[in-house]
């Protein structure tokens, strides 16, 4: 055997090894970030849409709620753009958390001086707010959003049949849904 035909085996041979520990790589990368993928929090995305069916600014045209294992998040989308400044840039949320039929937790989305924030409040069965359970401030994925990230932690026990309503509010209002209550976060 030449010498060349030598190097080259042992050549050929590094590269296979090299392609071998690549490969051996590329599915350790695989199978970790399968596994955090994998078995991802149950999430309950949901959508509800609500007519053009006031005067206001805030008009409520969606309302998206997603709940996870340990956040709640709820999502209101405008009709039109709208700012901190304007009236009726005021939203309230009451819910009926635990599926008794009276209402348990107010969230309140007011602007403050930074931007929206998110205030949870124990509630009276009627709706009135009580309370402070906690506060956060809110995120705007555009001026026609605001949202609010809350800890799960913050609800007495969210059911299956959790309903709540959502209400946008200044000198009018508009409810959504017009009547009656959503069902399920
Ligand atoms: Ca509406
Ligand atoms: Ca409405």
């Amino acid at each position: 055997m030449c010498p060349s035909t030598v190097v080259q085996g042992a050549s050929a041979q590094r590269k296979r090894s090299t392609i071998r520990r690549s490969v051996v790589a590329m599915i350790a990368v695989a199978l970790i970030s399968g596994m955090t993928a994998g078995p991802a929090e149950a999430r309950s995305l949901r959508i509800r849409y609500d007519g053009n069916d006031s005067p206001m600014r805030t008009d409520i045209r969606r309302v998206v709620s997603d709940l996870s294992t340990s956040t709640v998040f709820l999502r209101i989308d405008t009709w039109q753009t709208f700012h901190r400044w304007d009236e009726g840039a005021y939203f309230i949320v009451r819910f009926d958390s635990s599926g008794d039929g009276g209402f348990d937790r107010v969230l309140e989305i007011f602007p403050g001086r930074r931007g929206f924030r998110c205030l949870l409040e124990e509630s009276e069965p009627g709706g009135d707010p009580g309370a402070i359970v906690g506060q956060r401030r809110a995120t705007r994925a555009n001026e026609r959003a605001v949202a609010c990230t809350l800890p799960r932690s913050w609800f007495p026990r969210i059911q299956r049949a959790v309903r709540f309503y959502v209400l946008a509010a200044g000198s009018d209002t508009d409810r959504a849904p017009n009547t009656g209550l959503y069902r399920w976060l």
